[in-house]
């Protein structure tokens, strides 16, 4: 399974294109619109979110609400287009077009157009002004902006329908912490059956008492000017033992999904399983001791009796829960504007700022969501890939991979 978007923040639309689709998954471009609705939620994001519309068409792949094993192109326009089509366009546009009113005579630039030289600490504006030798942040921005998640969770919304189908594989994720408001060490894991109930908490955040005290920080931090980061975690339940592989650097699981994690937006940490808390324990309390089932009398007959690891053993999933972690930065766009540059003059500055989340951590967990399906997919496809969803499933049942969800 290969995928990539195109597309910039505010460009006409966002494109994703997955190559490798296996023929005879049920997928309709309701079923996308909702996986979409998802990354709009959360407490705490800008008002952007709340005029902005994506406009979903799947263009290619799809016959009739089944994938065909062509690949698949879905778009993802943007309702706010119009405004920027003159400022956005692909082809060269006359200078009295971008002034603010050619017809009045009023010779200022549209505000919209402006150079953007004063660039935000943390995004991706100073970096990519170097690299690719521009004088304004405008082209870095508008692809480096999460805008581009809406693309990925898409693609991974096409992706989760693949490993449900094919192996009973369900995928739910939850926000651990915003800020310094973190759930307690020993509250209750959610289920794919509580995903409806986590998209109704303000926060996606499965512990109420906590969620209460989150949306209680956002608040504060919103009074102050300022932005929120947080913890985010993906379970997925059901996946079929021996995804990825120990043989190899590249072939190994949790590695593969720590980077599609990192490469979220704003992602500065992953973790498996414990993670970093399993650096502080001996070894004793660092692993899931292994016992036998009833019936026992193979490596199949065996259980666990904690799942610190993860569901990721040797860079393998081992039939557990797979956990994966991401730890988001606060938000760059930092209201109480941060110290930087203007490039124009060389002189010292305010970072350039118009409008901003204070929290997009709940936003991040769909997206982590969505990478981890694309992932998993990928993965499944390498044990038991198959040109249909059916042909998948035979070759499963015949590995003694599946596992008793599916
Ligand atoms: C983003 C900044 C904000 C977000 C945007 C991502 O946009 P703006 O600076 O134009 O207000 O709203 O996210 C989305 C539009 C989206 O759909 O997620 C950023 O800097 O990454």
């Amino acid at each position: 399974l290969r995928w990539l978007t195109a597309g910039e923040s505010h460009g006409p639309s966002l494109i994703a294109l997955l190559d490798g689709v296996p023929a005879g998954i049920e997928l309709t471009t309701d079923d996308l619109r909702a996986v979409l609705a998802r990354r709009r939620l959360g407490y705490g994001r800008g008002a952007r979110q709340k005029f902005e519309q994506d406009v979903v068409r799947i263009v290619s792949g799809v016959r009739h609400g089944v994938t065909m094993g062509s690949p698949l192109a879905v778009e993802i326009g943007n309702s706010e287009w119009p405004k920027w089509e003159k400022v956005m366009a692909a082809d060269p546009v006359a200078r009295g077009d971008l002034l603010v009113d050619a017809g009045t005579g009023d010779e200022r630039e549209i505000a919209r157009n402006r150079p953007l030289t004063r660039p935000r600490p943390g995004h991706a504006d100073l970096a990519g002004m170097l690299k690719y030798g521009l004088a304004e942040a405008r082209p870095v921005l508008e692809r480096a902006s999460a805008r581009e998640t809406a693309a990925r969770v898409v693609a991974g919304g096409i992706a989760a329908a693949l490993l449900e189908q094919a192996a009973g594989v369900r995928l739910v994720s939850h926000t651990l912490a915003v800020g310094p408001v973190r759930v307690p060490e020993d509250a209750a894991l959610p289920t794919p059956e509580d995903a409806a109930r986590l998209d109704e908490d303000p926060l996606r955040c499965f512990d109420a008492g906590t969620s209460q005290a989150m949306v209680a920080e956002v608040d504060a931090c919103q009074k102050d000017g300022d932005t929120l980061g947080g913890v985010v975690e993906v379970l997925a339940y059901g996946t079929p033992v021996g995804l990825g592989s120990h043989t190899q650097w590249d072939r190994r699981l949790d590695g593969r999904l720590a980077q599609a994690v990192m490469s979220i937006q704003a992602m500065k940490g992953v973790e498996i399983g414990d993670g970093f808390a399993t650096a502080a324990r001996r070894g004793s309390h660092a692993h899931d001791e292994i016992v036998p089932t009833a019936g026992a009398g193979s490596a199949a007959g065996t259980t666990r009796v904690s799942n610190r690891a993860g569901g990721l053993e040797g860079g393998m999933s081992n039939g557990q829960v797979i956990r994966v972690r991401g730890a988001l930065k606060p938000i760059s766009t930092v209201p109480r504007a941060l110290r930087t540059v203007d490039v124009a003059t060389g002189e010292a500055a305010t970072a350039n700022h118009q409008r901003s989340d204070v929290c997009a951590v709940a936003p991040a967990a769909v997206i982590a969501e969505a990478v981890v399906a694309l992932t998993l997919a990928d993965a499944l496809l390498e044990k038991a890939g198959g040109d249909s969803v059916a042909e998948i499933r035979r070759h499963l049942e015949a590995t003694g991979a599946l596992q008793d969800a599916a």
